[in-house]
């Protein structure tokens, strides 16, 4: 087997059990399993520029290969072209792009760096697996070194349409960058079928019914590879006693109380704000639910740095205040609002202990919560799952209460709708729900594309 060879921006932390973040997340299931390198920075800031040679670390059956960045990257590439440009286009929020000319010559240069370093590690017979819209460039980097091995790249979040695509500074160049991978794996129909049309519309290439692009004499593999999670650890992290949330459940079945849960990265992205309007619309359209059931929404701040994240952080805070003003009495609090990383077994566990997942971002290219929550339901007495439509989850879990994240009287009845489904409907949707996580899980979405990298195959085994 090749040595598979994986750069994103940041490596995870292999030793620690609370990650928030799905590249992360699922990457690090999916490594471990097979095995390799990760290469990406390090978390670290330097004031002046440093000779890129990778530390080297082994963790397990994962070497990581880390580097620092300047601060000038920092704040250009980082925050600059990939948080404050790409991640709110790709994500369909053309009024939060906020670019400046140095933020692209970061992105390029930090790509440049990524391929020095990667040179220097390289095998000639390593598969290289390329993640996320910060590494874009970094194909082109490479070849334009002389590397010749096969190289993929995944993109965790949306690819829009062409029209949104096209206000990208430079979109075209970022479009041809792209293409110089061998294969491009998605999340969703959707996002490949963007790309697709973008090539179409604008760089006049040929789409075979496959999904192979014809550019020249090469052909690129344009794939849909939904990702998944580690179902059976998970499951078996749910289902591990966990003495915290057993005492708290306890005590809400006592008082005959149900719980919604949501859990995120604190990002305008996920729907936060109308997501507690909704559940505040529940309460008001339905008096009958006050005092029978609670929301606990659980957000790890993330790039506090970006102003757009100041702000969503504010407007949370002063919500969940408001409607807790409102609606609270003495022994009942509405919302709970969290501010921090919850360890991945307490997670689980109050998954569990949680009848309603409430899973609303405005877009997400897959979304691993609405995934985790199904996995962590007991069969015989299972929560229910309402997922925004605007999930790249959506595409594959059609059981689950889907609801429009923009439309909160739509998502308050839902919410009442899952709080009071009968027993055997949730059986039957947790049962369908559980079977397509399986299907396609962590070993499923690493094996599909790598069958893709080593083989060049276009269809995924049924
Ligand atoms: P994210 O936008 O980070 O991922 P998501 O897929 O939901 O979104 O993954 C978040 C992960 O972090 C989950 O495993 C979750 O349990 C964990 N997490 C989040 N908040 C947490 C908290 N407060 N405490 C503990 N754990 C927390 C990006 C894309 C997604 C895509 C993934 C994977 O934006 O659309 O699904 O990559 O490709």
């Amino acid at each position: 087997m090749n040595r598979l060879v994986v750069v994103s921006n940041r490596v995870a932390d292999l030793t620690r059990t609370a990650q928030s973040g799905g590249l992360a997340v699922g990457l690090a299931d999916s490594l471990r399993q097979r095995g390799g390198v990760w290469m990406g920075w390090d978390g670290q800031t330097l004031k002046y520029e440093d000779q890129p040679e990778p530390r080297i670390r082994k963790i397990g059956t994962v070497t990581q290969a880390t580097i620092p960045l300047t601060e000038q990257d920092y704040s250009e590439y980082y925050l600059g072209f990939a948080n404050s440009v790409l991640w709110p286009l790709f994500h369909y929020r053309l009024d939060l792009v906020e670019y400046k000319t140095v933020f692209l010559d970061g992105y390029r240069r930090v790509n440049a760096k990524f391929a020095d370093a990667l040179m220097s590690i390289l095998q000639p017979d390593d598969l290289i697996w390329i993640h996320d819209y910060h590494l874009i460039p970094l194909a082109a980097e490479l070849r334009q070194r002389g590397c010749t091995q096969r190289i993929g790249f995944f993109l965790h979040i949306p690819f829009p349409p062409p029209e949104i695509v096209a206000a990208v500074p430079r979109h075209r160049w970022l479009v041809e960058c792209l293409l110089e991978f061998d294969v491009i794996g998605f999340q969703t129909n959707t996002d490949r079928g963007n790309l697709q049309h973008y090539v179409e519309d604008h760089l006049g290439c040929r789409v075979e019914a496959d999904g192979r692009i014809k550019i020249g004499e090469r052909e690129v593999i344009a794939g849909c590879y939904p990702i998944g999670i580690d179902v059976d650890s998970f499951v078996e992290m749910a289902e591990r006693p966990n003495d915290e949330v057993n005492i708290e459940t306890q005590r809400r079945e006592i008082l005959g109380r149900k719980q919604i849960i949501c859990v995120d990265r604190l990002d305008y992205t996920k729907g936060l704000p109308d997501r507690l309007r909704a559940f505040a619309r529940l309460l008001e359209l339905y008096p009958e639910m006050r005092k029978t059931v609670a929301l606990m929404q659980i957000a790890t701040p993330t790039r506090e740095e970006v102003e757009a994240y100041m702000d969503i952080r504010t407007e949370l805070e002063a919500l969940s205040g408001a409607i807790n003003g409102r609606f609270a009495d003495f022994n009942w609090t509405p919302v709970r609002y969290i501010h921090g990383i919850v360890p991945r077994d307490a997670l689980a566990a109050l998954f569990r202990a949680s009848q309603v997942g409430f899973v609303t971002p405005l877009r997400d290219g897959m979304n691993l919560v609405a995934k985790e929550y199904v996995a962590a339901q007991a069969a015989e007495n299972p929560g229910v799952l309402v997922l925004s439509k605007f999930a790249g989850a959506a595409e594959e879990l059609h059981e689950a209460l889907i609801v429009n994240p923009y439309d909160v009287d739509d998502m308050a009845r839902n919410l009442c709708r899952a709080l009071t489904m009968p027993l055997e409907e949730r059986q039957e949707r947790q049962k369908a729900l559980m079977k397509r996580i399986c299907k396609h899980d962590a070993k499923d979405w690493l094996n599909a594309f790598m069958a893709a990298l080593e083989k060049g195959e276009t269809k995924r085994a049924a």
